[in-house]
């Protein structure tokens, strides 16, 4: 059967910097899945109009189709109930909905704030217009504005990894033993952190760093 996912990318193809995209790229690994990923530009809503919504991650899998990362991940669980489990059990599931709320409203502004204008010079010209325009609107200044502030931003985004630096010090994953959904969402957000900033925004000895070539290993992905 084949699956695909349309994946953001940058100018460079090869690029894919989407956190929610990297959610279901683990979560598809975790669950041993092969897939085939479809770059995708922020500016080719046409080629998704099929599944009635705007954004990337969406997944086809066979004849159904899938967007939302957290919806995503729902379906794998449901669809293939024999592979690892994603959220293992009720409380997992429940603790994991506090974590891609945390990730979306504490960690992703922390860092969109610190990488947007890098990232910006990364993306598709074709992309860069629409980009400006949209996330100038949501951050209330322009990405000039944005760069010029960066050193203003990094505290807050320092201070947001303190519980999950602490965490993983006691611990080798959010899920435990290994990684669950759980640690797919958080990857994503500093997966994205990583490929965007034109500097590194943590050491190469920190715990967090660690921790995400662990995650890395366990699927087998290389970067
Ligand atoms: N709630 C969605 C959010 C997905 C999302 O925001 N994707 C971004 C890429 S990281 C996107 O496609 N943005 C399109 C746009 O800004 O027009 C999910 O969890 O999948």
């Amino acid at each position: 059967m084949s699956r695909k996912l349309y994946d953001l990318a940058g100018a460079d193809p090869q690029l894919r910097f989407s956190p929610y995209c990297w959610r279901i790229k683990l979560a598809l690994a975790h669950k041993g899945l092969s897939y085939e990923t479809i770059p995708w530009r922020f500016t080719e809503k046409d080629e998704i109009a099929f599944s009635a919504q705007t954004k990337v991650p969406v997944l086809v899998d066979g004849g159904e189709t899938v967007s939302d990362s957290y919806a995503i991940a729902e379906y794998l669980e449901k669809k293939y109930p024999n592979g690892p489990a994603l959220f293992n059990d009720i409380g997992t599931r429940s603790l994991t909905r506090f974590v891609k709320h945390w990730a979306e409203d504490t960690l992703h502004p922390a860092i969109a704030r610190l990488i947007l204008p890098s990232l910006f010079v990364l993306l598709d010209p074709k992309d860069q217009p629409y980009f400006r325009k949209t996330r100038e609107a949501a951050f209330g200044m322009t990405i000039e504005d944005l760069a010029s502030k960066r050193d203003s931003y990094v505290p807050a985004f320092k201070a947001a990894l303190v519980p999950f630096r602490r965490t993983l010090e006691a611990q080798a994953f959010l899920g435990g033993p290994a990684p669950l959904f759980a640690d797919h969402i958080v990857f994503g957000a500093l997966q994205w952190a990583r490929k965007g900033s034109a500097v590194p925004l943590w050491d190469l000895d920190d715990p967090i760093q660690r921790w995400m070539e662990a995650v890395l290993d366990t699927y087998g992905i290389e970067n």
